[in-house]
């Protein structure tokens, strides 16, 4: 059986807890940002989260699934680095268990603040679902108005590894990539297995609408994580939403999957070094994969929803 709790956490921040009967798989996600800061499958914990992360609701959280919209890095520094969805308080909607499953819906919502800085009415739905051996996290970006918005969304995962020296990252062969280390050149990935040993940031862009499936091995080959993810626009038919519950039904005739991205980053010695909320030896235990709509702005019409999701199983 698995059980959805409201609980506030030690450090007074609200979360809601996911789990199994027999707490060998939970997630623990603070409404500060909708962070997921834990995700243990089969009894591991599967997500980093930095010994200095800051997790009293002051600043984003160093690990974990940070939120990232509507901006990507800062190109607005009228906003913060990556938007502010991952600095605001979110409310929890919704929630189901199954035998096998559960899930909780979170919402938020443009205020004075965030209007202040980013014109647009927008609904964010945020679903996380948890099941014996995979976590599921969808994000829903609603356009409530009448005009269309641009924004960029990512799902920024810190998965956990024994050593970044025992992983290989593979399933990027072919795709075209952005190197943010190399100035944003743009270069194809010949590798079929990738190693990390030095800072990587790369967004690779999928050159079709179909989702993008990755996995990190550990050296012997054996998978350690498969991440899937994929993005898709539709028309919403009827939206009526309020702080507590948001009603719409999906137009499913208007469904139409678009190319995403994923970002690979760890920061390696000299960023790590740099990071004041991770240890200097923190780019040794995690390595971030970040499905996400970030090569370019994506394009929310009037009532309709953008969903960027990833499946991890591991
Ligand atoms: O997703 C990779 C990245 O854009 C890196 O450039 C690095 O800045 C990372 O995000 C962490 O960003 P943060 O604002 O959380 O320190």
């Amino acid at each position: 059986m698995f059980e959805v709790k409201q609980q506030n956490q030690p450090s007074g921040q609200k979360a809601v807890l996911l789990c199994s009967s027999d707490q060998a798989n939970s997630c623990n996600i603070h409404l500060y940002g909708a962070t997921i800061v834990s995700w243990i499958s089969g009894g591991e914990e599967k997500l980093f989260l930095s010994e200095k992360a800051h997790l009293d609701g002051s600043k984003a959280v160093r690990g974990g699934v940070p939120l990232v919209f509507p901006q990507f890095g800062q190109p607005d520094t009228s906003m913060p680095q990556h938007g502010f969805a991952r600095n605001r308080m979110w409310a929890t909607v919704n929630s189901r268990t199954t035998d096998n499953c559960c899930e909780v819906e979170l919402v938020l919502r443009e205020d004075e603040e965030t209007l202040s800085v980013w014109p647009n009415k927008f609904i964010l739905v945020y679903i996380v679902k948890l099941s014996s051996n995979s976590l599921t996290t969808e994000l829903r970006i609603i356009n409530p108005s009448s005009i269309s918005f641009s924004c960029q969304a990512l799902l920024h995962t810190y998965l956990r590894i024994q050593h970044i020296e025992n992983i290989t990252c593979n399933g990027f062969s072919g795709f075209e990539f952005i190197d943010k280390m190399n100035n944003n050149t743009k270069s194809t990935e010949t590798n079929n297995s990738i190693v990390i040993d030095r800072e990587v940031d790369r967004v690779y862009c999928s050159k079709s609408e179909e989702e993008i499936v990755v996995y990190i091995n550990d050296s012997t080959g054996k998978q350690l994580f498969k991440v899937q993810s994929k993005a898709k626009l539709s028309k919403v038919k009827a939206i009526n939403g309020s702080e507590s519950v948001i009603n719409y039904c999906e137009d499913e005739e208007s469904v139409q999957l678009i190319n995403t991205d994923v970002v690979l980053w760890n920061a390696w010695i000299e960023k790590a070094k740099a990071l004041a909320d991770m240890n200097d030896d923190g780019y040794l235990y995690y390595v971030c994969v970040e499905p996400g709509l970030v090569s370019s702005s994506a394009t929310v019409a009037a009532n309709s929803v953008l969903a960027l999701s990833q499946i991890i199983e591991s």
